[in-house]
């Protein structure tokens, strides 16, 4: 008989929704959204509807796999974990435990998820990266200027005048946010959208501002520059709770508005606009993730933070310089869980050179790869060295629910449960906060077992199994010892499926900042030289005119509409396919049509797909989304380059110069 059960949206997503999960005969049968969950309202989107689809695919991974002779056998979980417990005994004996790297992402936002972690601390400590492709450099940068990173709660939006979304496809990426944004304007809130796509979200904009890619900063800049010209600055703001303004001011002496209006390709009517709408408080900026994938990515979301600062909008309801909203996950006791001071030694690289860095590391050389909750060989940058790098492992050991392009390299794959098939509970650092409760509602198919079953198991042969001899439960409540003072304890969580966190609705609203000053750092003193630097992405006509020469597009890869990354694609009906979006003067200057086949290339890959023509967007923008993965001629990764950031945290996944040209289909 059919049963509905509450449960919780794992994907790395914005809204981090609540669900109604049909289960019929132990399967999950249906995904809906719960409609008493504040934020869900009983909405959820085509990726959280196909987690049933997901679960129940004939392509789960169902048994350990080993590779013998270039093909995967099934063999049992003791022989896998035997041989895996071995090897990691062995490397930690001849090489010590730096040898081994854990490679991973934030597939899965359960709590119980970082337990990876306290499995690795414990064994010793391994090579772990730091920094985000996803948005390391923004974070960076927020550190900088606020001492952290926090946005404004989803109900502050009523407050808001105007909203400037800068940067953020919000009508596909957070659904939620964007049905608020639907009705605040409604009531009269103006819209402005600023991106080099005119994307859903500028459907519904009351101005869209088309900008080059990478020059957000310059924009901030011009915006600054007007905004000070017309005295519509907050004196007082700037006078009592900031630090450093004055390299603000120089910096932006050094640079004028012609300059500006001809790199970024606004007219400096639209800066004077967009200068008039900061000074009509209160301006809540919206802050994406796209326009930090740039090597002055970190430089980028700083210039839009002063912004904000200088135009008085931070700290008061309806304004904020909403990026993350770390403060929801700081309620968690991740260090009961992860125990990191049990380690010994330590290494870190960055996630986006990780192939870079196993190819080169010396002292000790890495000898074995532990990949959870992600997929490098699809996500992390230049797949041609990602791959070089997991195939120069001794040992690879991939922990997953499906074969993806990295499980395809490995010599081990452990077949993992969904959210499904444990409990947990979820939340995301993104957007809002509450916390949901996901029960264990089913089975896990085959031998598939939960990711902690597995630590549980290789800790016990390594011979620190009693640090693992807790239950779900046990752990759950070591996760949540600050939130019990507080009154949200896991049986409440449970009885109401979710649970709202305390935050503060409006941060900053007491002017005491996380910085070592106390106060705004236009110019942080966390760093040795922490002045703001107007510069530009790397791959520019600017920057390097020969390399814009050989390849003048600017290539994006924006993430998937129905796919969480590279986690639905293959669940597609028809078969996905790469689609290359290509602004109408990419189509004019080379002669392209719709459905034309293309092959799109740089000095660091190529892919080939079919030609769609966008109907607005910046001149010499391409874009192919990210997520697909080989078998479907992905993946766009192909192209992206793994330089860091500026500030050394963040990716450049979007600073790409492609170029173009018509091929015969294959
Ligand atoms: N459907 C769907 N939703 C998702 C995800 C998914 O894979 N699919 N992933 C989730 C995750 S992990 C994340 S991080 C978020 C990301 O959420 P978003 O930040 O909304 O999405 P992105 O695709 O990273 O950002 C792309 C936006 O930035 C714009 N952009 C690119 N370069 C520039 C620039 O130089 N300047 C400006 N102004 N705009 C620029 C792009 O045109 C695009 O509109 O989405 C989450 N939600
Ligand atoms: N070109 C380009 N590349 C990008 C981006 C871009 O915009 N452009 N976006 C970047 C961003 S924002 C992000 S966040 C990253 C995402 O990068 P990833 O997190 O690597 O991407 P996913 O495709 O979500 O892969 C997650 C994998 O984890 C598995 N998984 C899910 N749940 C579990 C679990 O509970 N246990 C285990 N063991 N495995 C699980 C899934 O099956 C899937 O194979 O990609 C980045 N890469
Ligand atoms: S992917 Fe995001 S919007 Fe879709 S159901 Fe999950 S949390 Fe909600
Ligand atoms: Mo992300």
């Amino acid at each position: 008989m059919a049963q509905i059960y509450h449960s919780a949206c794992p994907l790395n997503c914005w809204d981090s929704c609540g669900f109604l999960v049909t289960v019929e005969d132990g399967k999950v049968t249906k995904v809906e959204g719960n409609p008493d969950h504040p934020i869900t309202q009983g909405k959820i989107c085509g990726r959280g509807r196909m987690l049933e689809n997901r679960a129940n695919s004939a392509d789960r991974l169902l048994y350990p796999l080993k590779k013998i002779d270039g093909n995967f056998q099934q063999i049992s979980w003791e022989q896998a974990l035997d041989e895996i417990a071995e090897k990691l005994a062995y490397y930690k004996e001849s090489f010590g435990t730096t040898s081994v790297l854990h490679s991973h992402d934030y597939a899965n936002s359960g709590l119980l998820s970082n337990l990876d972690s306290r499995f690795f601390h414990l064994y010793g400590g391994v090579t772990e990266l730091t920094g985000s492709i996803c948005w390391g450099a923004g974070i960076e940068a927020q550190n900088w200027d606020f001492g952290d990173s926090h946005s404004h709660a989803p109900e502050d939006l009523s407050n808001s005048k105007h909203i400037v979304i800068w940067g953020r496809n919000i009508a596909r990426t957070n659904m939620h946010l964007f049905q608020s944004l639907q009705s605040v304007k409604k009531q009269g809130a103006k819209i402005y959208v600023i991106d080099p796509i005119f994307n859903a979200t500028a459907k519904i904009a009351n101005e869209y501002i088309s900008i080059k890619p990478g020059f957000d900063g310059f924009l901030a800049a011009g915006i600054m520059k007007e905004l000070l010209r017309m005295e519509g600055h907050d004196e007082k703001f700037l006078a009592a709770h900031t630090v450093g303004f004055e390299d603000v001011k120089t910096l932006l002496d050094s640079v004028s508005l012609d300059y500006i209006s001809e790199v970024t390709e606004v007219p400096i009517a639209l800066i004077t606009q967009l200068a008039e709408v900061y000074a009509d408080r209160p301006v809540s900026t919206i802050i994406g993730l796209g326009m930090q994938r740039y090597e002055n990515g970190g430089n980028t979301i700083r210039l839009i933070d002063a912004l904000v600062a200088v135009s008085g909008n931070i700290g008061i309801p309806g304004g904020g310089a909403n990026y993350a909203n770390k403060q929801v996950g700081q309620n968690f006791d991740y260090q009961n869980l992860t125990i990191p001071e049990r380690k010994s030694s330590a290494r870190t690289f960055t996630m986006m050179r990780q192939a870079e860095e196993i190819l080169t590391a010396m002292d000790p050389p890495i000898k074995m790869g532990i990949v959870t909750c992600g997929n490098p060989l699809t996500q992390v940058p230049d797949t041609n060295r990602v791959r070089q790098a997991f195939e120069s492992l001794e040992t690879l050991v991939v922990i997953d629910q499906f074969r993806t392009d990295t499980a395809e390299l490995a010599d081990y794959v452990l077949p993992a449960a969904t959210a499904f098939e444990a409990e947990d509970v979820f939340f995301s650092s993104m957007y809002h906060q509450y916390v949901n409760h996901g029960p264990k509602l089913v089975e896990p198919p085959g031998e598939a077992k939960p990711d902690a079953w597995i630590w549980a198991e290789l800790a016990t042969r390594l011979g620190f199994g009693l640090e693992f001899d807790f239950t779900r439960e046990e752990f759950l409540k070591m996760g949540l010892v600050s939130m019990s003072k507080k009154g949200v304890t896991l049986e409440k969580i449970r009885a109401d499926k979710f649970a709202e966190l305390p935050i503060e609705e409006v941060p900053w609203a007491n002017r005491k900042f996380k910085t070592p000053s106390g106060k705004y750092e236009f110019t942080s003193s966390a760093v040795p030289d922490g002045r703001i630097k107007l510069s530009l992405p790397a791959e520019t006509k600017w920057a390097k005119p020969e390399l814009a020469g050989k390849y003048p597009y600017s290539l994006l890869t924006i993430h998937p509409l129905r796919s969480n990354h590279s986690q639905h694609f293959q669940l597609f009906q028809p078969e996905p396919y790469v689609k290359v979006e290509i602004a109408k003067s990419v189509a004019a200057e080379k002669g392209l049509k719709d459905q034309d086949y293309v092959r799109v290339w740089n000095d660091r890959g190529e892919i080939h797909g079919t030609v769609s023509i966008l109907k607005t967007a910046h001149p010499g923008t391409i874009n192919i989304d990210e997520g697909l993965s080989a078998r479907f001629g992905g993946t766009a990764n192909q192209l992206t380059s793994s330089r860091v950031s500026d500030n050394g945290l963040g990716s450049s996944l979007y600073d790409c110069l492609v170029t173009i040209e018509k091929v015969e289909k294959e």
